[in-house]
């Protein structure tokens, strides 16, 4: 089997949930640099591997593919152990459903809306769009809400062990928890604060979110 190779920037919190998978099953993968900021999503050789212009694309043993939680439950088929999937169909619903969460609400309200104007527009000097942030204030505390509740006393939201759901889930808490309004909101989930502790000791998680 060959390496994979992943394309996106480091940055990028999908990237980095490929890229945990990819850690968590002890597989080396090639990262080739797309920059975000510079706009290279939309150039026409990126273009070539992902026509809506994100990221990240994935290449393996000779496919190429696109879609994150496509790509996650494929490293999970390709690459055995450890399971990123729970062994049972409850386990595995939670889990899907905690992903398609994050797909469908959690993504957008918490850094489409407002890590980046918060964060990500001021750094290249541009202005936050406060109207923006406070509409999405609402959607990110029923994220917040809602991922605290599917978690419940377990460990991780399949279960025991760490899931799909789980290396989806926190590059996306990481950035909202650099924003003033995402601080405010992990305080009232403890719950889930505490679940970003745990996750934060991984191997996985210090390879690829180094600084965060
Ligand atoms: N549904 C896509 C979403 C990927 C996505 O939104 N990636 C972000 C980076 S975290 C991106 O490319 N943003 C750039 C843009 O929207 O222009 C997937 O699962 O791959």
């Amino acid at each position: 089997m060959s390496q994979p190779v992943v394309y996106g920037d480091a940055i990028s919190t999908y990237v980095r949930s490929v890229r945990l998978a990819l850690e968590e099953k002890g597989v080396s993968h090639t990262l080739v640099a797309v920059d975000l900021v510079k706009g290279q999503h939309k150039e026409a050789d990126h273009l070539v591997r992902h026509p809506w212009g994100k990221m990240p694309a994935f290449e393996h043993d000779g496919n190429s593919f696109y879609e994150v939680s496509a790509i996650l439950r494929y490293i999970d088929e390709v690459f055995p152990e450890p399971a990123l999937m729970p062994a049972t169909p409850v386990g595995r619903i939670r889990v899907n459903q905690v992903m398609s969460i994050v797909d469908s609400y959690g993504y957008a309200a918490s850094i489409t809306n407002i890590f980046i104007p918060r964060v990500l527009v001021p750094s290249l000097g541009g202005q936050t769009d406060e109207a923006q942030v406070e509409a999405a204030k609402p959607q990110a505390a029923l994220f917040l809400k809602e991922i605290g509740r599917l978690l419940g006393d377990a460990s991780y939201f399949g279960g025991a062990a760490v899931s799909l759901a789980d290396l989806l889930v926190l590059p996306v808490l990481t950035y909202l928890r650099a924003t003033p309004e995402g601080q405010a909101l992990l305080a009232a989930t403890p719950s889930i604060e505490a679940w970003m502790g745990r996750m934060s000791e991984r191997g996985s998680v210090q390879a690829v979110m180094p600084a965060t």
